[in-house]
């Protein structure tokens, strides 16, 4: 190759390098491209499935909703659905409720907004009962000094507010003792009365050695509901499912009213509320034992901590009810001999006199073990509670004040007798 020749073919070369290097260069520009493109979709992509989901969540939410809304209407419409208490105005009320929760002992940052509602709550529900009382008795009483005229005053106010004649004695002869001994002025003459009226109630309370109610772990517990027909047991143990569950308690009904045709959905809105499983036989007169046997294998299955049985208000005739009773307590003592059973005697605090007879008459056949009262809002027989207390010797374990799923809590006798006697 003559030197010209070879300069030509170095010259050609490097344009060839240089076209190849920029060819090169183009494809990997395109590949970037490329990848960049493909990112970019990618990318799209997973935004696109993520709104997709969200709205596939968001459509299962209002759904759910919906549901929820319609089982509450299907059977409850009087019935408030489920709401966050709300701390409301600071006020005589939210003062007296945090006055009652401190002379307990709380700590202010241990009150909580559900605590003042109910106890505003029960406040309220004993007004009926405190104005045909209290108010009468301040006026009667003023600020003087007890006079054994005022006394005999007190005497028909506690009975006519369904106390019971029992303990109206009991507390007018211990006033009666006290005013012997010294001067009791008007003020200390209500400390006393409340002193007095709470040792009524909880006499029997600590009587049981048990203060307050609750399953204990490792055990099953059993809580037969039982009273005569409308006076809230369905109700109670639905909001009593729901205080439990709150508690983490593992709960299960049985619905062992298989008498009344609705009980069963009435139970179930109860248990959808709470989110507890509902046990029951849909089957035309079926056994409430053999319910009680299909919960307890449910109950030991899943290892529940409480079973909550619904019970007939009304059968045949009376002596049906207090069998069926002790059929469905021989099941259980049978199924689970170590289990802690619970005979709670449920009574509408409205129906007075009335209300303790049954009291009487269910205590001495069904073997009560404890008394819920009900209905306390709008009546003006709260006083029952008392009666309850002296004259069937049952401790009273919780109270309900309304038809909201927390409208119950479990009985607190110094709270009882201050909301009782609030107007001091
Ligand atoms: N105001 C008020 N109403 C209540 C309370 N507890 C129950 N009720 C209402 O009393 C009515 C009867 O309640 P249920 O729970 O069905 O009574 P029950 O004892 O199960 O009735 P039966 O199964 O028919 O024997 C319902 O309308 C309840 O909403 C309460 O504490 N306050
Ligand atoms: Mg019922």
């Amino acid at each position: 190759m003559t030197n010209n020749e070879s300069d030509n073919a170095r010259e050609w070369a490097s344009q060839a390098y240089a076209l190849l290097k920029e060819k090169q260069e183009k494809i990997k520009q395109e590949k970037i491209k490329e990848e960049k493109i493909k990112e970019e979709k990618i990318k799209e992509e997973k935004i696109k499935e993520e709104q997709i989901k969200d709205e596939q969540i968001k459509e299962e939410q209002i759904k759910e909703e919906q549901i929820k809304e319609e089982v509450y209407k299907k059977d409850f419409s009087n019935v408030r659905y489920e709401t966050e208490a709300k701390l409301g105005e600071f006020d005589d009320e939210f003062t007296w409720s945090a006055m009652v929760l401190a002379a307990q002992g709380k700590k202010v940052n241990e009150i909580s907004i559900d605590e003042i509602d109910w106890l505003s709550k029960l406040r309220k529900g004993l007004e009926e009962t405190r104005k045909g009382f209290v108010t009468e008795l301040l006026d009667k009483l003023g600020d003087d000094p007890l006079t054994p005229e005022s006394l005999d005053d007190l005497e028909t106010l506690l009975i006519r507010a369904d106390v019971g004649i029992d303990s109206t004695d009991k507390v007018i002869d211990s006033l009666r003792k006290k005013l012997n001994e010294e001067v009791v002025g008007g003020e200390e003459g209500i400390k006393f009365l409340k002193d007095e009226l709470r040792a009524i109630i909880d006499k029997p309370i600590k009587n049981s050695g048990t203060n307050i109610l609750i399953p204990q772990k490792g055990k099953l517990n059993v809580w037969l509901i039982v009273g005569v027909n409308g006076v809230g047991k369905t109700t109670t143990l639905g909001k009593l499912a729901y205080l439990s569950s709150k508690s983490n308690y593992k709960t299960l009904i049985a619905a062992a009213d298989t008498f009344r045709a609705a009980a069963v959905e009435q139970l179930q809105v109860w248990g959808d509320r709470s989110k507890v499983e509902v046990i029951s036989n849909q089957s035309k007169n079926a056994d409430p034992a053999a319910v009680v046997f299909d919960a307890i294998n449910a109950a030991n299955k899943r290892n529940s901590d409480l079973l909550l049985v619904d019970t007939a208000g009304r059968l045949q005739t009376k002596n049906n009810l207090m069998d069926e009773l002790s059929k469905i307590k021989r099941i259980i003592d049978k199924k689970v001999p170590d289990a802690i059973i619970e005979s709670l005697l449920v009574l509408d605090a409205s129906q007075g006199q009335n209300g303790l007879k049954q009291a009487k008459s269910f205590a001495k056949s069904a073997n009560l073990s404890g008394a819920i009262i009900t209905k306390l809002d709008g009546t003006s027989r709260g006083g029952v509670s008392l009666a309850v207390s002296a004259e069937v010797n049952l401790p009273i374990r919780f109270i309900g004040a309304g038809e909201g799923v927390k409208d119950l809590r479990p009985f607190n006798s110094f709270e009882f007798v201050e909301a009782l006697l609030a107007d001091r």
